[in-house]
């Protein structure tokens, strides 16, 4: 099972976390160099929550998600942990708390890692709008002043630990309520 868990940050600092809602409506695409996508939720819904349930012929092949940018939107930052085991919902939670094991990191707008059967992957990908000085004549400070501290060089700061074990809290208890709660029947009368 692979997870993925959309946030919208509004000023594109991830270190700032009251801007940050759930993204809605992104679609993202799995690709498994080998095996079977049993059932695919491939667009958030608004918890921002997508995913992918899937069976592998053979125990380990490497999977890609990749994430259908938006218009007017910048792709800051993913990564994706292994969650542990589908079969022991307790000891995922615990390793979750513990921040679970980064598995791959952000390249061009894809997160590409190995997985295996009957494990829970969760990937993150962080979002910011794009400034709409772009537009011309709308800018509110006519004159940018670029902040002094530039240590890290850029908007691609190292990524920022704090925010990245705050999400990956966040989806443990998601996760464990999909691994606890059977995948909702399609109930018709
Ligand atoms: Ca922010």
């Amino acid at each position: 099972m692979i997870l993925v868990v959309k946030t919208i940050d509004a000023d594109g600092n991830l270190e700032t976390e009251d801007d940050q809602t759930a993204g809605e409506g992104w679609e993202f695409q799995l690709d498994l160099e080998d095996g079977d996508i049993e059932e695919a939720f491939p667009v958030t819904d608004a918890d921002g929550i997508g995913g992918w349930l899937f069976t592998l012929p053979i125990d380990g092949t490497n999977a890609s998600v990749t994430e259908m940018i938006q218009d007017n939107f910048d792709l800051i930052d993913a990564f994706c942990v292994d969650a542990g085991s589908l079969a022991a919902p307790e000891a995922l939670r615990s390793r979750i708390d513990a921040e679970g094991d980064i598995v791959g990191e952000l390249d061009g707008d894809s997160v590409s890692f190995p997985v295996e059967a009957e494990t829970a992957y969760i990937c993150f990908f962080a979002n910011s709008p794009e400034p709409e000085d772009s537009v011309g004549g709308e800018t509110a400070t006519p004159e940018i002043t670029l902040p002094p501290t530039d240590a890290f060089g850029g908007p691609q700061a190292p990524s920022n630990e704090s925010w990245r074990i705050m999400l990956v809290v966040l989806a443990g208890i998601l996760a464990s309520a999909l691994i606890l709660t059977p995948s909702p029947a399609t109930r018709r009368k």
